[in-house]
């Protein structure tokens, strides 16, 4: 990162003495990246005709997210793209994926559309073009419209056909030039933890609404899917999905089953439907209900590539009065942790991209991986995150390994370009390679930054 190490004087020698995984037997045209999404950095919540979204309401209940953090600033990336995008062209990558926020530019999820909103992502893609970053564009990471979220939101079968509307006007606007999207990010993450564990938007605790969800947001993927392909010339669709192994904590078969069940709902109910037009069996009699003749078939569109993002392994132990039978678990003690008590599993990593290879037969990009922490600024003016470089170092050498297994990666982005809300705990941890001082908006590349700048510059062929 020459411009801003200039800044911050030289690199720690540590970082330089960090061995660079080799990668020169992968193949030639690896994908390196970086990845965010709209409501965690952009700010501009109210700026040019932005309308709300579920997180703007959420974010306002009292004691949901620490420290009372909103994302109406976050890193200021509306007003800073350009910025944005010199620091990326200084780590080298290939590609940036990134979400389009709904609500900018359908202010109430549907009907009317923002200029100024729909602009903005012209000014991002073509200044992305411009820097010879390819842009991969995601429509949903998470921010429905408010609007729509109280006509029912997911769990109104009507959100499919909402959502195939914004698809297609993201389509006409900017399928031009955008190649790579995906339509959503973790839809097993949003669905579990906004509509059962009550932990983000919109903050329902409840197993039928959690289950239309589920259906609803399937749906949707796949009429969006249809809508992409009719629309893009040489599109390449694709879904994100969250991929962790659940394992069961406590040695007893109800505990097992908890694990299984989580991992139906963490790993498989999505891409199991949109891919091989079947739900897991732990929820398919809970989910006949809410489907219709001819639904699976709506819903497994083909796709061209599988997104995976992957942090560590996730724990669960049986708990008979939860909704689901299961009791979402913090990391044993112990199992190596990050500083904000994630497990580091770098072999989970590899086995986990063979899997997703077998199971799924698509060419993977990994969409996701990095690790957070809460490191300030050191006296020298520099973030010397030493653990982010070893996360980093032994996850990629891990995918080397599911490489040279078979697995069929093509890409991997790392979450994220820069700190920015972490959606229930704010501010308070950092996932970023750039750090952000969030009241000056000063980005200061961490040594993870050059770190990852080198790993890329090493592998060019
Ligand atoms: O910040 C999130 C992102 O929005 C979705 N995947 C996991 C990241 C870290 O928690």
């Amino acid at each position: 990162m020459p411009a801003t190490e200039a800044e911050a004087g030289p690199a720690p020698a540590v970082v330089d003495a960090a061995p660079t995984p080799d990668t020169s037997a992968w193949p030639a045209g690896f994908l390196w990246g970086v990845s965010t999404s709209a409501y965690q950095i952009e700010g501009g919540a109210r700026d040019d005709g932005r309308g709300p979204g579920i997180w703007d309401t959420y974010v306002r209940q009292r004691g949901r997210i620490a420290n009372g953090d909103t994302g109406d600033v976050a890193c200021d990336h509306y007003h800073r793209h350009r910025e944005d995008i010199a620091l990326m062209r200084e780590l080298g990558v290939g590609a940036y994926r990134f979400s389009v926020a709904w609500p900018r530019v359908l202010p109430r999820g549907r009907g009317a559309t923002n200029a100024a909103g729909l602009d903005f992502y012209d000014r991002l893609i073509d200044d992305l073009l411009a820097a010879g970053i390819e842009p991969w564009l995601c429509l949903y990471h998470w921010d429905l419209p408010q609007a729509l979220q109280d006509l029912g939101g997911w769990e109104a079968r009507d959100s499919a056909g909402w959502f195939a509307d914004y698809a297609a006007l993201v389509a006409r606007r900017y399928g031009d030039r955008v190649k790579h999207i995906a339509t959503f990010n973790e839809p097993g993450v949003f669905t579990l933890f906004g509509f059962v564990l009550d932990w983000q938007a919109p903050g329902i605790r409840d197993r039928a609404a959690y289950l239309r969800a589920m259906h609803h947001v399937n749906l949707a993927h796949g009429a969006a899917v249809d809508v992409l392909r009719d629309l893009v010339p040489g599109a390449r669709i694709g879904a994100i999905h969250n991929r962790q192994p659940c394992v069961p904590l406590g040695d007893q078969d109800a505990d097992r089953a908890a694990a299984r069940m989580l991992d139906a709902c963490w790993n498989r109910a999505f891409p199991d439907v949109q891919i091989d037009a079947a739900y897991p069996a732990e929820l398919a009699a809970a989910i006949e209900p809410y489907q219709q003749a001819g639904d699976l078939a709506r819903i497994c569109r083909p796709l061209d590539w599988f997104g995976l993002n992957h942090y560590s392994p996730i724990y669960a132990r049986a708990d008979a009065t939860a909704p689901l039978g299961f009791a979402w678990c913090d990391a044993p003690a112990t199992v190596p942790r990050t500083a904000i008590g994630w497990g580091i599993d770098p072999e989970s990593f590899r086995d986990t991209l063979l899997d997703v290879h077998r199971r799924y037969r698509l060419p993977i990009y990994v969409t996701e991986n990095g690790t957070g922490d809460i490191l300030p600024v050191d006296a020298r003016g520099e973030v010397a995150d030493h653990d982010r470089i070893a996360f980093l170092r032994g996850y990629v050498a891990a995918m080397g390994e599911a490489l040279a297994g078979g697995a069929d990666v093509r890409g991997y982005f790392v979450w994220s370009l820069l700190d920015n809300f972490e959606w229930g705990a704010g501010y308070s941890q950092r996932f970023g390679l750039v750090h952000v001082d969030y009241a000056t908006q000063r980005r200061i590349p961490k040594a993870s930054a050059r770190w990852y700048a080198g790993l890329i510059r090493g592998s060019a062929r």
